[in-house]
């Protein structure tokens, strides 16, 4: 594992229609998660943030259009912090950020991905009730999706069925949910993790994504349980505890096989004191960490 860090800014709300998600990689910024990750031993260099448009000057119509824009960049990005040898953290923004991180980390050779959210941002153009990207984020990594999206970076599905497993899942829309169940994905839902407890949850996760030797982490901050993080635009009750989250980081950092991470749709506007974005820093550093005893 690198033990280089290069923290790359994505203040992208274009993929929703709430304001302030924007301002999620200052947030995380102002948790200190440069100086959290240094404090492990890494070397850290924050690139600061992509060039955004902002939301009120783009157009319905262009909204995928500047998102692909976005996305393309992001792309860039994520394919040089992997020519470079660093390993990459990149701060939305709202979730459709994983369009350009996930296809640039994979574009010279596959990654697992690890979706932790509440979500499974798996609709489609024709699946989706509220036209909302960033819940088509995975689906258009999967190859289906807006076409611009779709072929980001370079042409076609980014990643297979088999490279990603879903955890903490626990609104689905019904066509979404039909298109999910075809697809063959794993998705550990509460449910799931109720049942079965997070750490099989975990081990079965990275037995699952161990195969391309090496794991991308996207961690949506509306898996965690409102309450301990209410600072995100579409939260829902019954997320994963302090601890889950904690232990599902842990048994990741014990693969040693992390390569990248997204941490994404912090909205600081609708937080209480920046506690979404330390929550996220205190996750990062329990995935980059070491075991305490
Ligand atoms: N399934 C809903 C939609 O497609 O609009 C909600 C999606 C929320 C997506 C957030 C990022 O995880
Ligand atoms: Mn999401
Ligand atoms: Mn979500
Ligand atoms: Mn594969």
């Amino acid at each position: 594992m690198s033990q280089h860090i290069r923290i790359i800014g994505v203040p992208i709300d274009l993929g929703q229609a709430r304001r302030g998600v924007n301002m999620g990689p200052d947030a995380i910024r102002y948790a200190n998660l440069a100086e959290s990750l240094s404090r492990l031993g890494y070397q850290v260099e924050d690139k600061g943030n992509l060039h955004i448009p902002v939301r009120d000057t783009v157009e319905e119509s262009q909204l995928s259009g500047e998102i692909a824009r976005a996305s393309v960049a992001c792309y860039e990005r994520a394919r040089e912090a992997v020519t470079d040898g660093v390993l990459p953290i990149f701060l939305g923004g709202d979730h459709t950020i994983a369009i350009g991180s996930i296809g640039g980390v994979t574009h010279e050779k596959p990654c697992g991905v690890v979706w932790i959210d509440a979500h499974a941002d798996f609709n489609t153009p024709a699946t989706s009730p509220s036209g909302n990207v960033h819940g088509m984020s995975l689906a258009t990594l999967l190859g289906e999706g807006h076409d611009e999206l779709v072929n980001c970076g370079r042409k076609g599905p980014k990643i297979g069925p088999k490279d990603v497993v879903l955890v903490g899942i626990r609104d689905l829309d019904p066509l979404e949910r039909e298109h999910l169940t075809r697809s063959g994905i794993t998705a550990f839902t509460m449910r799931d993790i109720d049942e079965m407890g997070m750490s099989f949850v975990a081990r079965e996760t990275v037995a699952q994504l161990s195969h391309h030797g090496r794991i991308h982490v996207s961690l949506d901050m509306d898996s965690l349980d409102p309450p301990g993080a209410p600072g995100v635009g579409t939260p829902v009750p019954g997320g994963l505890t302090y601890r889950e989250a904690h232990l599902l980081m842990e048994i990741l950092a014990d693969s040693n096989l992390l390569s990248s991470m997204d941490i994404v749709e912090i909205n600081p506007i609708v937080d209480t004191s920046n506690q979404t974005a330390i929550l996220a820093v205190k996750l990062a550093v329990s995935l980059f960490g070491k075991r305490i005893l």
